[in-house]
């Protein structure tokens, strides 16, 4: 029998790029091409623990208030010690009947204590039937890493079994000989291809001739339209692009295991005659820069940090087709509690993306949206460097606000690659009407009719 509801396969990748797509074979023809790519997906906020806390409960990072990965402003104590596992996606679908199951990432510094020292945890949050999570930062060491699995604590040896190969084993067992006849929703976050961009022995003679993308943007030459910060960044040295260049190489080669990993659970999906009545989801939790700007890491506003990959597939959805409207981490939990029949709680900013999943498509939808930015004293420095700031990107500009008074405008469809910041030169009404926009965004709450809801200043008013 066919469940009335669908199961959810959600793939949620860490620091997964646009187009790595390009380098992902068995997704693009088991995934994109069978169904909708979004071309303008987005988070809100571009660093690890903070869009988590934005996929699992559907907020802005000013709404859920995890600020950064480490403790106190962020990280997973943060979410823990305010309560904020009672209510997620998993409690959702977990109170609909669905069979919960969560492998790889869940927050970051889950398993070390507040401190940040080693601290196994056997805690399994609320909502989650079934817990495979990474323990520690990064997941793991160049040796080993562990599994918290259903509350036990368990040791993997690298030589032993590939991270997201183990990840791809345990998601296959599930489907094929556990999966019974409640839907399921399963959270499968890998660590690839975060850095060190660890993967399996048998990818390693791959790309070692590939090349390094150089957008228009790589090592940007003139800097003089853009904040301090990026003005005080040195043009990218040669050891540092070749640098880039290796990690790209490998990047690339941890996404092989992944996209093998799609391929195993799709055949798994269609052995047991599932693939009909599943949802497929693949993203990541941000991007990354490499070398755009003179940028790598995360954290900054401009375009490949807070750009993600999004593909969609699952019953009715249309098959081969991408939308261009703005999609954020946001509305990823919305979409999932739209999917399973449950009315997401009031305080989510999110909007369900089933709309965008149809052929015909609805007449309006958002129009801008807030990318935020804090940093504190214990975040890394990559990320510490960046002055707070709050952005609206809308479909034609993207307006930045530091802390410093600074500020940035690019036209996107002039200068899609953000070459030359026009805040300087752009007539008062623009700038007064970027500024309208971003100051509703940034106290916007919830996805209501009210006048300060999320939903209201994204579409526009
Ligand atoms: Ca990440
Ligand atoms: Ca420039």
């Amino acid at each position: 029998m066919v469940n009335p509801r669908p199961n959810i396969l959600f793939v949620l990748a860490d620091d997964l790029r646009a187009s790595d797509l390009d380098h992902m074979p068995k997704a693009r023809s088991l995934l994109v091409d069978q169904g909708v790519k979004f071309t303008k997906a987005w988070v809100t906020r571009s660093l690890c623990c903070p869009s988590r806390a934005s996929i699992l409960r559907g907020q802005y990072t000013h709404n859920h208030k995890v600020w950064v990965n480490v403790e106190p402003s962020g990280g997973f104590w943060n979410f823990f010690d305010r309560g904020l596992e009672s209510s997620t996606v998993a409690t959702w679908l977990n109170a609909a009947g669905y069979d919960t199951i969560l492998m790889g990432k869940y927050l970051n510094r889950y398993g070390l204590d507040r401190n940040g020292n080693r601290a196994p945890s056997t805690h399994v949050p609320p909502g989650w039937d079934r817990w495979y999570a990474w323990e520690g930062l990064y997941g793991g060491t160049d040796t080993s890493y562990q599994i918290n699995e259903n509350g036990q604590i368990v040791i993997y040896q690298r030589s032993q079994i590939h991270d997201t190969d183990l990840h791809a084993q345990t998601a296959e067992n599930f489907i094929r000989h556990t999966a019974g006849s409640a839907p399921f929703f399963m959270y499968l976050a890998p660590n690839a291809p975060h850095d060190p961009a660890y993967y399996a022995p048998r990818h390693a003679s791959m790309f070692s001739g590939t090349a390094l993308p150089k957008p228009s943007s790589f090592n940007e030459a003139n800097v003089s339209d853009k904040p301090q910060w990026v003005q005080n960044k040195p043009r990218l040295s040669s050891s540092q692009v070749s640098n880039l260049t290796q990690f790209y190489r490998n990047r690339l080669r941890a996404l092989q295991s992944l996209d093998e990993m799609v391929e195993r659970l799709v055949n798994a999906l269609s052995d047991t005659g599932k693939l009909s009545n599943t949802h497929i989801v693949l993203t990541s939790d941000n991007g990354i820069y490499l070398g755009e700007h003179r940028l790598q890491s995360k954290g900054a506003a401009n375009n490949a940090a807070p750009r993600i990959p999004l593909v969609i597939r699952g019953p009715g959805v249309p098959r081969g087709a991408t939308r261009s409207q703005m999609a954020l981490n946001n509305d990823l939990a919305p979409t999932f509690a739209s999917w399973a029949g449950v009315r997401p709680p009031n305080f989510v900013d999110g909007r369900s993306l089933k709309p965008l999943l149809n052929t015909s498509l609805p007449a309006s939808w958002r129009t801008a949206f807030l990318v935020e930015h804090r940093r504190t004293p214990e975040e890394f420095a990559y990320v510490r460097a960046i002055p707070n700031y709050r952005a609206v990107r809308t479909t034609q500009y993207s307006y930045v606000e530091y802390e410093t008074g600074e500020k940035e405008l690019y036209d996107l469809e002039a200068d899609p690659t953000e070459l030359t910041s026009l805040h300087a030169s752009a007539s008062p009404a623009l700038l007064s009407s970027l500024k309208a926009r971003l100051d509703a965004l940034k106290i916007c709450a919830r996805a209501d009719t009210s006048t300060t809801s999320c939903k209201v200043a994204e579409n526009g008013g």
